[in-house]
């Protein structure tokens, strides 16, 4: 009943009975290590995997549970496994599907951990990692083949918002048999639900807009049973280790409660910036799915239900101005993460995508004059004149 209700109604009912929990409006929070079972036989059965039942919070918490059945009736998937952060969840994911000899095709831009974790982890692990800017259909034709395991992008693309088509790539994908991960971390699924497009598996950094507070750091995976239990048992357990604590889970758990309401006013804010950065004569380019040229607008259109949080743009005196604006504004502050009640600015060359070598920046289209900003919640108007009073100081 509750996957066909509307989506505010299962972010914060889905996968939770008050009667059970003597009615407790608000789900417990089970904070134990372990568990206990009757005998020797039970106990030794819930390890065997022949009998449902909890016995040590690495594998699984009746807390966390609840969160991901949630996050599964928000994306519309079998189930969903959540984890320490969002790195966790990459990291756990692909640890559990490739191994030494498999090839890994990657999107051209990814969050700078992301690129990070191939080149100091799956490479050195003789598996090997392709790039392909997977806005090219062409290009994506030519680079998928019989030995490609995995397909892994981010839409919209941390930091420079380009898009990729999740249902051409996941069918092309497919045809070679590899499975299709899409990191949603930026459109949530309030906006895209990558699974029904074609997807195998979607990940999150849960930190973002999941939490939405920025008071924890979080991961989820979701996609079907199958692969979902595969990387708790393997990737999850015994490779990563990187559990979600119940207390995380707890606030998550609050957090997705107002996705609905918090993503509205997420997606009002950044059109009403996109469109008055637009304007100014300080800005060369504004980089918003929702603004009529951006170049992938119409894809934005099919593939999103709005246009997101997230803005990035380049100023015309390039670097330095970008710096003297960041340094003028009074509300916004200069953080890194994203998807929080406050808005927030932040370089990606000299921060988030750090990790990548500056000659590898320029292949990778991230340029070093790129801000990039997550409009908060704030009342829009104070957001504006922030924004309007530092680029007179530039
Ligand atoms: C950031 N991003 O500011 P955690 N996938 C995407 C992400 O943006 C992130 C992760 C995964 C940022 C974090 S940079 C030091 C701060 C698209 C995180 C990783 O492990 O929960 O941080 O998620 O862009």
């Amino acid at each position: 009943m509750m996957h066909t209700s509307g989506f505010a109604t299962r972010a914060i009912h889905s996968g939770y009975d008050p009667e059970s929990e003597q009615g407790a409006l608000c789900p417990p929070l089970h904070l134990t290590s372990t568990f206990t079972a009757p005998t020797a036989d039970e106990m030794g059965a819930r390890f065997a995997g022949e009998v449902d039942g909890h016995f040590y919070s690495r594998i699984s918490n009746p807390t966390l549970d609840l969160l991901e059945r949630r996050m599964s009736a928000l994306e519309g998937t079998e189930a969903a496994l959540a984890t320490a952060s969002g790195m966790g969840a990459i990291t756990a994911t692909l640890w559990s599907l490739l191994k030494p000899g498999d090839e890994i095709l990657v999107d051209r831009t990814l969050y700078g951990c992301t690129f990070a974790f191939l080149r100091h982890g799956l490479s050195r692990f003789g598996i090997k990692v392709r790039t392909v800017d997977m806005t090219n259909s062409d290009r994506l034709i030519e680079s998928v083949n019989d030995s490609t395991k995995v397909v892994y992008f981010e839409t919209p693309a941390n930091p420079n918002m380009r898009l990729v088509d999740i249902a051409s790539v996941s069918k092309l994908a497919h045809v070679h048999g590899a499975k299709v991960i899409v990191d949603n971390t930026y459109a949530t699924p309030f906006l895209t639900r990558p699974v029904s497009l074609g997807a195998d598996l979607v990940i999150h950094s849960a930190t973002k807009y999941l939490g939405g507070h920025g008071d924890l750091v979080a991961g989820i995976v979701a996609g079907r049973t199958e692969l979902i239990e595969q990387i708790r048992l393997y990737g999850l357990k015994d490779m990563t280790g990187a559990v979600m604590s119940p207390f995380t889970a707890m606030l998550v758990l609050r957090g997705l409660k107002t996705l609905d309401l918090r993503m509205q006013r997420h997606c009002s804010n950044a059109a009403a910036v996109a469109a008055f950065l637009k304007q100014q004569d300080q800005i060369a380019d504004v980089y918003y799915p929702g603004l009529q040229d951006f170049p992938q607008h119409m894809l934005a259109k099919r593939q999103m239900d709005d246009f997101g949080g997230m803005i990035a743009f380049e100023m015309t005196g390039g670097l330095q101005a970008g710096k003297k604006l960041i340094d003028s504004l009074q509300m916004i502050h200069c953080a890194v993460s994203l998807g929080d009640a406050e808005t927030l600015i932040q370089h990606p060359a000299s921060m988030t995508h750090s990790t990548y070598e500056p000659e590898e920046r320029v292949e990778h289209g991230i340029p070093d004059g790129l801000i990039r900003l997550s409009v908060g919640l704030e009342t829009i108007s104070d957001i504006l004149d922030d924004l309007d009073r530092a680029l007179r100081m530039v």
